[in-house]
């Protein structure tokens, strides 16, 4: 079931079940394993995210207070290659993104204990028409999306486990955020906690 809640926001919730979820995590652990979260500081103050990143694909996002925000396609602490985005997660993206290009690069956020997004526009990408297509796992998530300017009203949505929305249209450049994550509503997630993919064309 598809809701488009607002233009070019597209909200699927539970468009994969447990089992799916289950499977997607024994599919995604290996290639954790190859590339390590780690935690991405912010360009002006070097302060560390409360949200620990990986990639998977041929360019992943990556911040930090030498370099700033960009793509590159080695891993800041290991120097390797991201791991490829596996298929599952490219046939997603062909189901629901409605795009001709495949993403480039599959952003993964790793929420544990108190961990939290400010608003923001994703706008490191230069195809600005593609989507960005985002992916929920495990503990729930109180999701904030705003408009095209910062200090506009905004509204509330929990993203659950399986749950998948789409930024496309209008909403690409949409402020968006994670204001908490609620500790213990999932049991999906060894160790507890959030898993979010996001997938992008870099352009
Ligand atoms: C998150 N999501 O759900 C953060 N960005 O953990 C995002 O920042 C996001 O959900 C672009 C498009 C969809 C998203
Ligand atoms: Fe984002």
């Amino acid at each position: 079931m598809r809701n488009q809640l607002h233009s070019g926001f597209d909200f699927y919730p539970a468009y994969l079940d447990r089992a799916a979820q289950e499977a997607l995590l024994a599919t995604l652990a290996p290639l954790i394993e190859r590339a390590p979260f780690f935690r991405p500081t912010m360009p002006k103050t070097g302060k560390a995210f409360s949200v620990e990143m990986t990639n998977l694909g041929p360019l992943g996002w990556v911040s930090d207070k030498g370099g700033g925000y960009r793509y590159q396609a080695t891993h800041p602490v290991t120097g390797q290659a991201w791991p490829a985005i596996p298929q599952v997660l490219l046939d997603l993206w062909q189901g629901v993104a409605n795009y001709p290009v495949l993403p480039q690069a599959c952003l993964v956020n790793l929420y544990r204990d108190g961990a939290k997004m400010g608003l923001h526009v994703d706008g490191d990408e230069q195809d600005r028409a593609a989507p960005v297509v985002s992916i929920s796992l495990g503990d729930s998530a109180i999701f904030r999306l705003g408009g095209a300017e910062r200090g506009g009203p905004t509204s509330s949505l929990k993203l659950s486990s399986g749950d998948v929305v789409v930024l496309g249209g209008a909403s690409r450049d949409f402020y968006h955020g994670i204001d908490r994550v609620l500790s213990g509503s999932s049991t999906l997630v060894p160790g507890g906690g959030r898993i979010n993919l996001t997938m992008r064309v870099v352009g």
